[in-house]
């Protein structure tokens, strides 16, 4: 068995007795009162969940295991593991550029989703070694029937339909299934196969990905699906994602990059995949995953449905807004020299339209989103690419000018920008124009958290998840008292 699933094993007996105790001794300790206001409102801010890989305070943003992005930075593996230079400055840049974050693997960043522990060099190195033999045992490829599936769908299809298509068929394949199926698997080894197939999907992530964005090209431009880049062996996910996305040098290089914006896009879909993974369960992805998964549904039906809840604008589709926003803000102000107080005037014109600011505000955060901060900190690394890009310089500004108008304008809680303020126009400056698609990537990203959270739920042997409803009568009725 890998190295990681002998770490998962390691850390389960500790942390079943700990669960254990809680529920003996603990059970009836009160966590939140909920309200009428609660059941009518989505349950905000009622600690009902239980989620171990992340948290997400107000003040501080997300914790992966205690850590935060920056200390993820600097303490995880990142690509020096794989033979490639750590240092990725640019010989375009200026001497007083902010020099670029450290990067980590996202392999590293599942392997400390898993375990609870981040990963040794070598323990990262297995997880991208785990996940390529799981694609080198499928020939290199998506299994036939998957792509087969794929590509009897409608071209113009919402390219998380592809996907969610791709992920339920998948299914065929689940470890899981056949084991339950076959009534041979004990409840406490219930993870064992969960782990199995939530390899299995995230290693085919890359090939869904590439499948789907080969159909929107194919589209976009009137022609047939071609395979965008070559899956390789000896390389990284994120790597293979840009690769069979089209935008590596093991691909057709759909929009002609240069060597050094090829290396870029890798780094980036490395930050970006490795920051996305995971948001506390509460959130409408990681949520429907835990809920479908709590009727013992296998990791690929389960994640399916976390996936299309990501589909949702106000969930997984809020980048796109923000691109909209930026390019109709570049639009109306034209050739005109972008100062602050016209961006301001415009701000204000929006706001007193009754629209809100894209990107700006959090249900739970209360400062800038430091997944934001990671992604503005890649651009302002790179000023030689990025200073010309009129969008990415709008964005930088937007940053600056719409939390001093929020805050005048007094209605949010959260005058910051979120991680979608930056997020969609760094993939754009590179040539993903296709909106509809930023929501594949995150779906690829969103994948580690809450499938590492499911074989928890198994190692735990957490119930099916059942809250029980009310109607408006009895609502009434309870608030009559
Ligand atoms: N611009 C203008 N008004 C805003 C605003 C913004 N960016 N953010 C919040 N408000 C308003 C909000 O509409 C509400 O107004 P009413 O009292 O008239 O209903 C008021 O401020 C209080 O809202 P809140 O408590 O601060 O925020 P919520 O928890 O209700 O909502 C968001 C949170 C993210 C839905 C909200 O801030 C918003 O609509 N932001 C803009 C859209 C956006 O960026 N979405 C992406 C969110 C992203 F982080 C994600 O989850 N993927």
């Amino acid at each position: 068995s890998s190295q990681m699933k002998r770490a998962v094993a390691a850390a389960i007996p500790e942390k079943r007795a700990a669960l254990q105790s809680l529920r003996r001794d603990h059970a009836a300790v009160p966590l939140d009162t909920l309200t009428v206001g609660s059941v009518l409102g989505g349950m905000r801010g009622a600690r009902a969940l239980f989620w171990g890989g992340t948290t997400l305070s107000p003040e501080q943003g997300i914790r992966f295991h205690g850590l935060s992005i920056e200390q993820c930075q600097a303490q995880l593996p990142g690509p020096e593991i794989l033979g490639e230079g750590a240092g990725e400055s640019s010989p375009g840049e200026s001497a007083d550029a902010l020099s670029p974050s450290p990067q980590f693997l996202p392999e590293s960043m599942l392997w400390l989703l898993m375990t609870g522990r981040p990963p040794s060099p070598a323990e990262a190195l297995s997880v991208t070694r785990l996940l390529n033999e799981r694609i080198e045992s499928q020939g290199g490829a998506l299994p036939p029937e998957v792509s087969r599936a794929m590509r009897a769908l409608p071209r113009d299809l919402h390219p998380m339909t592809q996907l969610s298509v791709g992920l339920s068929v998948l299914q065929r394949n689940s470890q899981f299934a056949r084991a339950y199926e076959q009534g041979k698997l004990g409840k406490a080894d219930y993870w064992a196969p969960t782990y199995e197939d939530a390899i299995t999907l995230i290693a085919n992530l890359p090939l869904l990905a590439g499948e789907v964005y080969s159909t929107v090209q194919a589209q976009a431009t009137g022609t047939t699906p071609q395979p965008l880049g070559q899956w390789r062996a000896d390389r990284d996910w994120s790597y293979n994602l840009c690769s069979l996305l089209g935008y590596t040098a093991d691909s057709a290089n759909i929009r002609g990059l240069t060597a050094e914006q090829q290396r870029d896009f890798v780094a980036l879909m490395r930050l970006y995949t490795g920051i996305h993974a995971d948001h506390e369960g509460g959130n409408v992805s990681a949520h429907t995953t835990h809920l479908v998964g709590s009727a013992l549904a296998d990791p690929f039906l389960a994640y399916a449905a976390g996936a299309n809840g990501l589909a949702g604008p106000l969930h997984g589709l809020a980048a796109q807004e923000v691109v909209r926003f930026l390019e109709s803000l570049q639009r109306q102000l034209g050739g005109e020299k972008v100062t602050d107080s016209l961006l301001s005037d415009q701000l204000w014109a929006l706001l007193r339209a009754g629209q809100v600011i894209p990107g700006y505000g959090h249900a739970v955060l209360r400062r800038a989103d430091p997944r934001f901060t990671a992604m503005l900190r890649f651009a302002q690394a790179r000023p030689a690419e990025f200073g010309a890009d009129p969008h990415v310089q709008l964005m930088v500004r937007l940053s600056r000018v719409a939390p001093a108008v929020l805050r005048e304008h007094g209605r949010c809680n959260n005058p910051h920008p979120n991680v979608d303020a930056a997020s969609g126009i760094l993939f754009h400056h590179y040539g993903v124009r296709e909106l509809l698609f930023f929501t594949v990537i995150f779906a690829c990203s969103r994948a580690l958290g809450p499938l590492a959270q499911l074989v928890w739920d198994r190692a735990y042997g957490l119930p099916i998840e059942r809250p029980k409803s009310v109607d408006l009568g009895q609502l009434m009725k309870l608030a009559r008292g």
